[in-house]
């Protein structure tokens, strides 16, 4: 398993341990579901399907996967996994055929689009470009192709541990009142998680935190429901 800081490839923080083992007692802890990022799929590497069924397989919670879903047979083979949801970056801002073969696999409400972002900036190819898109752009455009779930990671907060962005959160839930919005980035404590639910957020992505020890599991879902 691996964390990177501020999605860089670069600056990477390597967990010891089977992430299907992991995966598979996290999923037994009553939290919501798993969400799972193939790094080397969203840097435009081969995919780790193998990894990624067996996650799938073992775990006791819906799985959502992410990284390096760009044609509709990765869609595919995903969905015949077993996935719960597919969550789509780079295409779902750069190639509107592809991103219509994968939404016809997956069904539409199966489908989350991450807006990964920097500033006012949608960013692309495991963050290592910009779109050309600014958040509202892709979120407006997006709710108009009948996409109703997204993934927002603040790209300078991920892997930082030093506070999610509340304010985005809020602004995105409050503009875009029917959008589920997962937040992602920088969760570090039970009163971000709280923070983040009381600005809209319909789930909160937590990584870091959890392999490091510093959140406990049972605490973040309290917090998550309170
Ligand atoms: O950390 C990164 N550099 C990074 C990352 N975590 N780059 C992409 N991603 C994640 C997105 C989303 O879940 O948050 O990969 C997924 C998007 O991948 P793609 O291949 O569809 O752009």
């Amino acid at each position: 398993m691996v964390r990177l800081r501020k999605g860089r490839a670069n600056d990477v923080k390597l967990y010891p341990g089977d992430p299907v083992a992991l995966a598979q007692s996290w999923s037994r802890t009553g939290i919501g579901g798993l969400h799972v990022v193939d790094l080397d799929g969203a840097f435009g590497q081969e995919n780790n399907l193998d990894v990624i069924r067996r996650i799938i397989q073992s775990a006791e919670t819906p799985v959502q996967v992410g990284g390096g879903i760009r044609i509709a047979k990765v869609a595919s083979e995903l969905i015949e996994a077993g996935a719960d949801a597919l969550v789509v970056g780079t295409v779902a801002l750069t190639d509107e055929t592809a991103f219509s073969q994968i939404s016809e696999i997956a069904t539409l409400p199966k489908i989350v689009v991450a807006l990964d972002y920097r500033g006012e900036d949608v960013l692309i190819e495991g963050w290592r470009e910009l779109s050309g898109i600014k958040l509202d752009e892709a979120l407006n455009r997006l709710m108009g192709a009948g996409v109703h779930s997204f993934l927002l990671t603040s790209a300078e907060r991920d892997g930082m541990m030093d506070g999610p962005d509340v304010d985005t959160i809020r602004r995105v839930c409050q503009r875009y009142v029917e959008a589920k919005v997962f937040a992602s980035g920088g969760v570090r404590s039970t009163m971000d998680v709280g923070a983040l639910r009381d600005a809209g957020a319909y789930a909160v992505i937590i990584g870091k935190a959890l392999l490091e020890g510093t959140l406990p599991i049972s605490e973040a879902i309290q917090a998550g429901a309170g």
